[in-house]
Formats: structure tokens, C-alpha cells, sequence
């Protein structure tokens, strides 16, 4: 494994920092399924390597997931889940100095992981195991609120909105209250619209990118996660190995937007993408 790197910033209980910087979160997938990179990082070792990778591509935060939830993944049984991930949030907690989220459905693997290193919990499936939130407030943890509608397994089969954005919002501010409920400050609490996530191509992900402002409004930082997912290839005919230039193209609209962090693969490519598109953002000229 490459030797520990020096690094500047760190795992500061305020997280998120204040500050306008929008932060690239790299993607550290301990899985041998997942729809981009599956296997390929699926070993300790190569998810450590990895995430060392993404660090000093410049990402500000790394997330560590144990479990697939692309459309028709199953479940993975809860101590395969740690098994997998535990021993890299450890690694990583260890040689960098970056902030670390575990990415999970379930409490228990919340818990352990924010044992082993992890600062923030992503709770890709939003607060269907409520206990999340008592273990991101019991730990100090910040709090990452994904919105999920159905199940990994079916998500993506009748995905049915009235009016996506605002649905979206309603469901992620009745997370939000929960977890503040449970004693999450509520600076620390951020949501996503969950891209993919139970939504069609251009009816509903390219919607909630385009009118991301209404979610930003609600106050909470707004972490967004496009990359390389299937409404890229659906508006481009692009396969996933081919969808970085889209990646980059939805991540800029989520800056433009107000978004505070990109979830990416590709976090060299993103950390330029995501600071130009900041630059232009705050150069805005103020309305006559
Ligand atoms: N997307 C994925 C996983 N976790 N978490 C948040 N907060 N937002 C997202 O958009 C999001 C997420 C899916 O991407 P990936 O981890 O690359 O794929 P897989 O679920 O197949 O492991």
C-alpha cells in the first residue's frame, strides 16, 4: 500500500466546514457488483489503495460503501456488508486525514463504522431504519438524507411522481425532521435528491437537477450524486465506461445550482469541473 500522504485538511467534528468551497466526495466502492466499478475495488487492499487514490486526486470527503444499491441489486446479508467495509473505513481512518462516510442502509453498519474512523453517515436509503439517526446524533456524526423511493430490488420498475421536485423535498424535509428530532444539528444534516434512485431518465433526474434550487432552499447543505448513472447513457446513448464528459456536465448544472458536494467517480476530472463551475457561480453579477 502507498505511504500515508501529508494532507491539510481534516476530520473536523464541524463538518461540514463553513465556507463556500463545494467538496468532491470520491467513491470507494468494497463491492464486487457495483454498476460502475464493481470488483474492482471489492479487497481491502485495493479499496484502500483507491481511496489514497482519491485523496490525493483532491477529494474532500471519501465514501465507503459495503452494498450495491443500483436497480435490482439484492440485499447483502448485514455481516458480509461489514466484513467488507470495516476493515477499509479503519485503513483509511488511519492513513489519510479526510473525512470518511459509510454508506449504508442500516444502522448496525452505521454504528460500527463511525467506531472505526467513519465522521458522517450516508443513508442511502434515507431513514427507513430509523435508528440511523440515533447513531449519527450519539456519535456527533453528520448525516447524509438520500431520497429512495422503493427498493434497490424494484426501484427503478413504475417509478411514479406528480410533481417529482416537490414530492422529493417533502420526503427528504420529513427526514430531516427526524433526525434533528433525534438530536442531529441541523447544519449537519444534508440532503440528496438521489439520482437513479426510483426516478426516470429525463421525467425525473434531469428534473431534479434543473429545478435544484427548490431543494437548496430548505436550508440544508445539498450533496448530489450523478455520476456515470443511467440517465447519462439514457439522454446520451452513452455506455458507463463513456459517461465522464455527462458526469461532468450534470455536476456543473449542480454547482450552477447550489449544490455544496458531488458525489463522483472520476474526482481528479471533478475536483476541475466542480471548482471552475464554482468560480463562474460566484462571479455572477448581482440582478439589476
Ligand atoms: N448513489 C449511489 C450510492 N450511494 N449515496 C448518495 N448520498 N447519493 C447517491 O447518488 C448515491 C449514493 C450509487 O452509486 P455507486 O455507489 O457508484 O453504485 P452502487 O450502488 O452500484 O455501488
Amino acid at each position: 500500500m502507498s505511504a500515508p500522504r501529508p494532507d491539510t485538511r481534516s476530520r473536523d467534528p464541524g463538518f461540514p466546514p463553513a465556507g463556500e468551497r463545494v467538496l468532491v466526495v470520491g467513491i470507494v466502492n468494497a463491492t464486487p457488483d457495483s454498476f460502475y466499478d464493481g470488483g474492482r475495488f471489492a479487497s481491502t487492499e485495493a479499496a484502500l489503495e483507491h481511496g489514497l487514490a482519491l485523496a490525493a486526486e483532491g477529494a474532500d470527503w471519501l465514501d465507503v460503501g459495503g452494498e450495491s444499491t443500483r436497480p435490482g441489486a439484492l440485499e447483502v446479508p448485514v455481516a458480509e456488508e461489514l466484513a467488507r467495509v470495516l476493515p477499509v473505513v479503519e485503513g483509511l481512518a488511519k492513513h489519510c486525514a479526510l473525512p470518511i462516510s459509510i454508506d449504508t442502509r442500516r444502522a448496525e453498519v452505521a454504528e460500527k463504522a463511525l467506531e472505526r474512523g467513519a465522521s458522517i453517515v450516508n443513508a442511502v436509503a434515507g431513514l427507513r431504519d430509523a435508528r440511523l439517526a440515533d447513531v449519527a446524533a450519539a456519535h456527533g456524526a453528520a448525516l447524509v438524507l438520500n431520497h429512495m423511493r422503493g427498493e434497490p430490488a424494484t426501484m427503478q420498475r413504475a417509478p411514479g411522481y406528480t410533481d417529482v421536485v416537490r414530492e422529493v423535498a417533502e420526503e427528504l424535509r420529513a427526514d430531516a425532521a427526524r433526525a434533528e428530532r433525534a438530536g442531529v444539528p441541523r447544519e449537519r444534516i444534508w440532503l440528496d435528491p438521489g439520482i437513479g434512485f426510483g426516478k426516470r431518465a429525463r421525467r425525473h433526474s434531469v428534473v431534479l437537477i434543473a429545478r435544484l434550487r427548490e431543494l437548496v432552499a430548505l436550508g440544508h447543505p445539498v450533496l448530489v450524486g450523478p455520476s456515470r448513472k443511467s440517465f447519462l447513457g439514457a439522454l446520451t446513448g452513452a455506455g458507463v465506461g463513456d459517461r465522464l464528459p455527462g458526469s461532468l456536465a450534470a455536476a456543473v448544472a449542480c454547482v450552477l445550482a447550489g449544490a455544496r458536494a458531488l458525489r463522483m467517480h472520476d474526482v481528479a476530472a471533478a475536483r476541475q469541473a466542480v471548482d471552475v463551475a464554482a468560480a463562474i457561480r460566484d462571479a455572477q453579477e448581482p440582478a439589476p
